[in-house]
């Protein structure tokens, strides 16, 4: 298995210095964001875990390998290469054994955390339970990841492009628990609320930590959600959200569009109605959650010494 994997000289000094890693997702750096703007975020957020005393561990499939940390080059590439492949757990040993360079979703960016030991990671949104799910079966991948690998994803909740209701549903079956910080109210993505309330409020790393370590010492393997509002500043007004959403999702009816093409479609139509305030947004609250990520690693490595 380590011969799949290749740590940045970053993660590799964390390691021996034995500091606290935080795993970031590249598919928000391919397929969420343009560039140039993608890659700066990428930068940015880098950034702000390391002001915060942990290591940020980026994580991509290029030339064959698992990259756990990508150097400056590597961002740049990932980010200005249009055709990068979105990678899943199903896509994960194909993208490997055909030299692809691949973006990692959050299912995928979750194994190759846990297989490089990290245990925390921080995303913008996750995927779930897409609308009309009963009919087109399109359940994320994400979901069933969350159910078996034992991360904790710090996130601002799941989009309305998505069946929320249902996507938490799913989640109780499987026994993750959807944690939020600073509210009581799940929230998604773009607006701080939506209809549905998050399992359990845990405000504070220590908290949040506390609750993780528990967890994962009784056994119970698998994911926490770690649900992480947008700062109300940069939250979108929730009518104009959902309004979009409905013209994007039958654009993409009428399109035809399907399976993995789906999520980067809507993102991208829903950027282009808002004539890029959504970018803005999601800029936003992924620095947000990367602050929160940040702390929680650094807790959590606090608890295990
Ligand atoms: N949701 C977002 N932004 C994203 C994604 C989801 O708000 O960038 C990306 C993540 O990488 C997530 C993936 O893991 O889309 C889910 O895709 P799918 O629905 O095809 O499983
Ligand atoms: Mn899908």
């Amino acid at each position: 298995m380590q011969s799949y994997l290749v740590l940045s000289e970053e993660v590799r000094a964390a390691r021996l210095a034995a500091k606290p890693l935080v795993a970031l997702e590249s598919t928000i750096i391919s397929h969420g964001m343009p560039y140039p703007q993608n890659v700066q975020t990428a930068r940015e957020l880098e950034q702000i875990i390391r002001d915060r005393g942990a290591v940020p561990a980026t994580i991509a499939i290029m030339n064959g390998k698992i990259h756990i940390g990508l150097s400056d080059a590597e961002l740049e590439l990932l980010g200005n290469t249009p055709d990068a492949m979105k990678v899943s757990r199903r896509d994960l040993a194909y993208a490997l054994t055909s030299n692809k360079l691949g973006a990692t979703t959050v299912a995928a960016t979750m194994i190759c955390a846990a297989l490089a030991g990290i245990e925390v990671f921080v995303t913008g949104g996750i995927g779930g339970v897409h609308r009309g799910a009963e009919t087109s079966f399109d359940i994320s991948a994400d979901l069933q990841e969350l159910a078996r690998t034992s991360v904790a994803v710090v996130c601002a909740g799941a989009k309305s492009i998505l069946d929320i209701g249902l996507t938490l549903e799913y989640l109780e079956t499987h026994g993750v628990p959807v944690v939020s910080v600073g509210q009581s109210a799940f929230p998604a993505f773009f607006t701080r609320d939506s209809a549905y309330q998050a399992d359990f409020q845990l405000d504070t790393a220590e908290q949040q930590a506390d609750f993780i370590h528990a967890k994962w010492t009784l056994g119970l393997t698998g994911g926490v959600v770690i649900a992480n509002p947008v700062p109300e500043v940069a939250a979108m007004p929730r009518e104009e959200i959902e309004s979009i959403t409905q013209s994007a999702l039958q654009e993409a009816d009428e399109q035809g569009i399907k399976g993995k093409a789906i999520t980067p479609f809507l993102l991208n139509r829903i950027k282009q109605m808002t004539a890029g305030r959504s970018l803005e947004t999601n800029i936003a609250l992924v620095k947000n959650n990367a602050v929160v990520g940040a702390r929680l690693a650094l807790a959590l490595h606090h608890l295990r010494k």
